[in-house]
């Protein structure tokens, strides 16, 4: 007589901690993971030789491809095209930006505004440099000061990302645990 009653309470009880967990793990998932600017092409505060005819930025996470704006600004005058620029090409988490053709020589400023598929928006800047015939280099090479702080927010992102599928997949499953548990206190009547 009594040890049904002392089990269905059990169960009652397992199901309300699993359940109270599940919400707990989602809500830091989500909390946790927000979409940051993974890498671009030319680097942020590269000096590229050659004029580049796009520009591909990489977000941490797939993006609304409605809701991408990219504005370049560069060197007044001689450069109508960039007023002008086509719509972005977006591709899960690359946007590729057509520049216009030939690329007038000097500094630009990339601003972009994306919106990723979990809804956070995220805005920000990269600048550029066109010297003609300038060497070529990486990259990772010509980004002196912010280099180490890009590559730290980059890995830490990528580790909550993880953390969060993971959130994700063990609320999911702690949700059907949950479900069957209560389905079994249910029945036990
Ligand atoms: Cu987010």
């Amino acid at each position: 007589m009594e040890p049904p009653m002392s089990s269905r309470r059990c169960w009652r009880g397992l199901a309300t901690l699993i359940l109270t967990f599940t919400l707990i793990v989602l809500w830091s998932g989500t909390a946790a993971a927000h979409t940051q600017l993974a890498a671009s092409t030319p680097g942020d505060g590269q000096t590229v030789g050659t004029p580049p005819t796009q520009l591909e930025l990489v977000f941490t996470d797939a993006l609304v491809p409605e809701f991408v704006r990219v504005v370049v600004s560069g060197p007044g005058g001689g450069n109508p095209g960039l007023n002008n620029l086509p719509k972005p090409e977006v591709a899960d988490m690359t946007v590729r930006q057509p520049l216009p053709t030939p690329l007038t020589a000097g500094s630009y400023v990339v601003g972009y505004r994306v919106v990723a598929s979990d809804g956070h928006p995220l805005s920000g800047q990269i600048r550029f440099t066109y010297t003609p015939g300038a060497p070529a280099s990486t990259p990772s090479a010509a980004i002196p000061s912010r280099a180490a702080g890009t590559a730290g927010q980059r890995s830490e992102s990528d580790r909550a990302g993880s953390w969060a599928t993971w959130g994700w997949l063990a609320g999911a499953l702690l949700v059907v645990a949950a479900a069957v548990v209560a389905g079994r206190g249910r029945r036990a009547r």
